[in-house]
């Protein structure tokens, strides 16, 4: 090798190196594209959406995640297809029950794990025009939604136990034999992946979020879901996409785990409420009984609790996606719609302290949590800890104070903290709402965040 060529070698090198590591020797971070910041505020300021969970599998009325091959055998459950004939099926409905409760997204599970497809998809014979009923359900929601200003939006299981190539030995392998000689191929399947998102995206979008899931098993890389992400983002610039896209989710509690390496714009705590965190988003799904799917007399939260379920979500910082499944014969269950409706009845009188809100400035205590928009501080108490309620201090001062129905409050601010108290006939048994007035904007000092999202704030926490 001539000098010249080494030489020119060399300062390649140093160039590609110099990209790759920071001065401390420390690698940097990778830059990806992120999330549009527009699509990203309007999404979280809706803080409230509606996740639906249907396939055929309702007809059993077993779970849709992992009945497959456990409650109902393989070729039972993969033959329910044939039956499913949801008569009652509205999607004008099912957007009015949204919109009643307050919600301001949908996402419905356009296939899940049992790889079932609820859209006409040119991909496989898998899907809902197989079946009796013969109708898009995707292209039927998706029109409803934008007719009434709901965003639409699509759960997609990466993770496929029917589809042959999908290279799985759980839950009772694939539907079907692949042909004699043949393996599972997994860069096949992703093919098929890319194709039906394809669809989904440019067929019923622009979609709000593609909302990912059954990312962790072995088949699944961190390779393929950078791919996945680049070329959605290529396709819809401003779609928003969940953590579960990659390999980097933080199990049920739904963080990520290294946010220069993984994708994803927002995280996803699993049927709990997610830690305080104010500066990466984030989205509490939770289900409104205790499957995913229907099932006949299943438990259903009481309304106390689906309430201070979304207060609590929204003063940590995060969106909630509260699920329903609907019965096998299209209608979502009566008590369940009741239940939404009084939700969305407490949302009309109580929505200004959660719509477009952000978690803090105080942690999250058993006494309650803290929302904020502009000047405005709402101080949510679930559990009153005694006669007065102390919070930590604020930099900002209280010019004004009241409930938020406007009756008095009794309200001390001193350098050591601020002192709430409210007389009995004011407190309001589910969620009394006390609104501070600031003197300026409540930012969330920037100056003393630390790194760790979850320790932001706490500078105005109790310890
Ligand atoms: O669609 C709903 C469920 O059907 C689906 N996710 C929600 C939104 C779901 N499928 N399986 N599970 C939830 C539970 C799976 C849990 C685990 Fe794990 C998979 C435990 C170990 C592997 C999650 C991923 C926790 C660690 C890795």
């Amino acid at each position: 090798m001539s000098n010249m060529n080494r030489t020119a070698i060399i300062i390649l090198a140093l160039f590609i190196t110099s990209n790759a590591f920071a001065a401390d020797g420390k690698k940097t971070q990778q830059a990806w594209p992120k999330a549009d910041a527009k699509s990203l505020k309007e999404w979280q300021d809706m803080r409230f959406g509606m996740f639906i969970h249907w396939s055929p599998v309702s007809l059993k009325g077993t779970e849709i995640g992992w009945s497959r091959g456990k409650q109902v055998p393989v070729k039972e459950y993969d033959a329910l297809y044939k039956q499913f004939n949801p008569e009652k099926f509205d999607a004008d409905k099912w957007v009015s029950i949204a919109k009643d409760a307050g919600m301001k997204y949908m996402v419905l599970t356009t296939k899940h794990h049992d790889g079932f497809c609820l859209w006409d998809t040119k991909t496989t014979s898998y899907s809902i025009m197989s079946t009796p009923f013969k109708r898009d359900i995707v292209k039927e929601l998706a029109a409803s939604c934008k007719k009434e200003n709901i965003m639409f939006c699509a759960y997609y299981s990466i993770l496929d136990w029917y589809h042959p190539d999908y290279n799985t030995s759980s839950h009772g392998g694939p539907g079907y034999k692949l042909p004699k000689g043949q393996k599972p191929n997994m860069n096949r399947y992703e093919k098929y992946m890319m194709a039906q998102l394809h669809e989904l995206v440019t067929n019923y979008g622009p979609l709000g979020v593609l909302w990912f899931d059954g990312e962790w098993e072995k088949p699944w890389t961190h390779d393929s879901g950078v791919a996945l992400y680049n070329y959605l983002r290529t396709l819809q610039p401003n779609l928003l996409i969940n953590n579960r896209v990659d390999k980097g989710r933080k199990g049920m509690h739904g963080g990520t785990k290294n946010r220069d390496v993984y994708r994803g714009d927002f995280d996803t705590p699993e049927q709990r409420v997610g830690t305080f965190q104010t500066k990466w988003p984030w989205e509490s799904c939770i289900t409104i009984c205790k499957q995913w799917a229907w099932k006949p007399k299943d438990n259903m939260k009481s309304l106390v609790s689906c309430i201070h379920t979304l207060v609590r979500t929204a003063g940590g910082g995060g969106n909630l996606l509260l699920n329903v499944g609907p019965m096998a014969d299209g209608r979502i269950e009566p008590r369940q719609v009741e239940r939404l409706r009084e939700i969305g009845k407490w949302l009309k009188a109580n929505g200004k302290a959660i719509y477009a809100t952000r978690g803090g400035p105080f942690k999250p205590g058993n006494w309650g949590v803290s929302t904020h928009k502009g000047t405005l501080v709402y101080v949510h108490v679930l559990k009153w800890p005694g006669q007065k309620l102390s919070l930590p201090a604020l930099p900002m001062k209280v010019v004004n104070a009241k409930l938020i129905n406007g009756n008095e409050v009794s309200v001390t601010q001193t350098p050591k903290g601020i002192e709430i108290s409210v007389p009995e006939s004011g407190k309001d048994p589910v969620d009394t709402i006390i609104v501070l007035e600031l003197d300026r904007p409540c930012r969330l000092q920037k100056a003393s965040m630390p790194n760790k999202p979850d320790e932001q704030a706490t500078a105005y926490s109790r310890v």
